[in-house]
């Protein structure tokens, strides 16, 4: 799927999403949806397009198909031979959430304890070709009534470009993500920069660490929201620990699916950490997952889950994600992930198609 603008983060540039959808269904003939959140290439996290596909197709599959199960949390433990891969874990365990609550009659984000009939949206605005572009774009994202505007940052595209959409927009709630660009050398940068007055620095430092954010966090009054360095609800236990930061972004594919997502809200509820949802230039079916997981009660702060327009000129569900003029979205009534799957969309899409039936097995 082509996106309707590019997106660039430290770590390069996005024109076009291979995306993998997962479609699940159980002995009784309900169905649930879920999509692959990975990247094209192994850059934000190991996982990408082509290896997804294999470990879900050729580890994964084998060991949830057929298998008899009482709910959609024990899919993360029917998975747990295998080490990481926590994108493909997730693509599989959050359809079969879609698939249990259809089942159920419920909305997933009821079912999965879900709390805020309407979430917060910011958005993610990625490097651009010049300052005037991006001071473009920031004007028509606060037009169209987002909550929250995040800036990626790269060394490139820092202080001065912080400095300048701050002089332009003036006190708006705005966020620098750095997807790991710097190091503890970069310290004093990070002091200069506090003057700016950001609601956080998104993963300055390693894609793996704790303990350096640790160091910069002392050094800093902006708090440091960490992405990529949590994983599992262990590593929210470490950052707590070390006070490593002060906000933490979750991901269903980066943490694995919606019951280990759950387990992490917990945590950061009761240490009053507070979350929001993180976006993986999705669509329609993992932003609908975004939209159920960020109703639980921990999600305080808007998230990047915005718009299907702005990625797409067509997504793959219907209707399509909106966004109010107060820049919140409204979760669905209906059941599972609460919107219509364009079956017709997604066969026009697809180049490769694998179909593995139970007693295949
Ligand atoms: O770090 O949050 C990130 C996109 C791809 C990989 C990593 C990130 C992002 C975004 C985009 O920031 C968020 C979105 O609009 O989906
Ligand atoms: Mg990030």
């Amino acid at each position: 799927m082509p996106l309707v603008h590019f997106f660039e983060t430290s770590f390069g540039r996005t024109y076009d999403r291979r995306i993998i959808l997962a479609r699940v269904e159980d002995e009784d003939g309900f169905e649930g949806w879920g999509e692959c959140t990975c990247g094209e290439m192994p850059a934000y996290s190991e996982e990408w397009t082509d290896s997804c596909w294999e470990t879900i197709e050729k580890i994964l599959v084998p060991m949830v198909i057929g298998k008899e199960f009482e709910k959609a949390t024990d899919v993360w433990w029917l998975m747990r031979k295998v080490r990481g891969n926590r994108m493909s874990k997730a693509t599989l365990e959050t359809a079969v959430w879609d698939l249990e609550a259809k089942k159920l009659n419920v909305p997933l984000w009821r079912h999965l304890g879900g709390v805020q009939k309407e979430i917060d949206c910011g958005v993610s605005i990625g490097i651009q070709d010049s300052v005037e572009q991006l001071l473009e774009k920031i004007q028509t994202e606060i037009d169209a009534g987002y909550k929250r505007i995040k800036i990626k940052i790269a060394p490139h595209w820092d202080y001065e470009v912080i400095k300048t959409v701050r002089e332009t927009f003036g006190d708006i709630l705005l966020t620098g993500d750095a997807n790991s660009a710097y190091s503890l050398d970069d310290i004093e940068l990070f002091k200069r920069m506090d003057k700016f007055d950001l609601m956080m620095f998104e993963q300055p430092l390693s894609h793996d660490d704790i303990s350096d954010h640790a160091k910069l966090q002392k050094e800093i009054k902006t708090p440091i929201c960490l992405d990529e360095s949590i994983c599992y609800p262990d590593d929210v236990r470490k950052v707590l620990e070390f006070e490593a930061c002060k906000i933490i972004n979750v991901k269903l594919g980066r943490v694995g699916g919606h019951a280990q997502a759950r387990v992490i809200e917990k945590m950061c509820r009761e240490a009053e950490i507070p979350i929001w949802c993180g976006g993986m230039l999705e669509a329609g079916i993992g932003r609908a997952h975004n939209i159920a997981m960020s109703t639980l009660a921990g999600f305080t702060l808007p998230g990047d889950v915005s718009a299907s327009l702005r990625y797409w000129h067509e997504d793959i569900i219907e209707p399509e994600v909106k966004v109010s003029e107060n820049g919140t979205i409204k979760a669905p009534e209906n059941a599972g992930i609460g919107f219509e799957i364009k079956r017709d969309r997604i066969d026009n899409l697809t180049v490769k198609k694998s179909e593995i039936e139970a007693n295949n097995m």
